[in-house]
């Protein structure tokens, strides 16, 4: 059975809400992604626009900046790295410094040029559920049934990307936890995550340190569990993900998913 691929977490923005500020500066920055792939990453993914409820946009000139000298960084120390981006402009740069894949949380709708930049260069592209910008994004987590709409919108966004010519065999789906989500879309999309599976393509789940998990955990004043303290939680959900038929998780903790999914497999294999 293949292993489920670990993809650890690379912001380098000033305002992720897990790390950001924390590799901003590029030595730190590439330390941290080839410490990821010691650990087992399959790909590392560099992010220079947080995602985060109700952030602004940098401008497309910043968030090449941020991210294109530890993308040439981390390839020339050999490691496979993927860009986190919704513009096309962002991909094609970091795809020309030796990006490998597209990580898009629009799934393609951000930026109507993605696809063709992804069908040029025929590399694999990660379609995330999305209906808008971080600063909408709360106002859109509106669902009477969410995980028809969830993988109903996928499958438009595999369809829209198929059409433009990417191969069926080069894309990845997401549900996009936290995304236009509230904790009860999140925990029902877990739920049912093999029912995402069961569209065909290869799942990524990327709940690691979200907000639902603070909200899970929180203490007796209701506030939330702080985000440096839901690893156990982000590991529960790599175990499940994985035991739904997930592809792959995305995760800030690569040793931790790499060690859980140690478990499952020598677990699967002894049946
Ligand atoms: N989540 C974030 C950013 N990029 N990409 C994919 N494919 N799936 C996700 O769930 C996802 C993502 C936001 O989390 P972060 O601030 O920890 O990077």
């Amino acid at each position: 059975m293949r292993s489920p691929v670990v993809m650890g977490v690379l912001n380098v923005t000033p305002d992720s809400f897990s790390d950001g500020g924390r590799y901003a500066d590029l030595e730190a920055a590439v330390a941290h992604g080839v410490r990821m792939r010691a650990d087992g990453a399959a790909l590392v993914d560099v992010g220079g626009e947080s995602t985060r409820p109700g952030a602004a946009r940098v401008d497309p000139a910043t968030e090449s900046a941020r991210v294109l000298p530890v993308v040439r960084e981390l390839v020339a120390a050999g490691v496979p790295v993927s860009i986190d981006t919704t513009r096309a402009a962002v991909a094609a740069d970091a795809l020309a410094a030796g990006a490998s894949v597209v990580n898009d949380v629009s799934g393609g709708l951000a930026d109507p040029d993605m696809a063709g930049v992804v069908a040029a260069a025929g590399c694999p592209w990660v379609l995330m559920h999305w209906r808008g910008h971080s600063r909408d994004m709360t106002r859109l987590a509106v669902y009477a049934d969410v995980l028809a709409e969830v993988r109903r919108e996928l499958a438009q966004r595999v369809d829209a990307a198929l059409a433009a010519g990417v191969g069926g065999d080069k894309l990845i789906i997401d549900p996009g936890i936290g995304f236009a989500k509230t904790p009860a879309h999140n925990w029902r999309l877990s739920a049912c995550l093999d029912q995402i599976v069961a569209l065909g393509y290869p799942v990524l789940f990327g709940a690691s340190r979200k907000s639902y998990l603070g909200a899970l955990l929180s203490g007796p004043d209701g506030a939330p569990r702080p985000v440096d303290q839901r690893e156990a939680a982000t590991v529960a959900t790599t175990v499940l993900a994985v035991a739904a038929g997930a592809w792959g998780v995305r995760v800030h903790d690569v040793r931790a998913a790499v060690d859980a999914i140690a478990v499952w497999a020598a677990t699967c294999a002894a049946r």
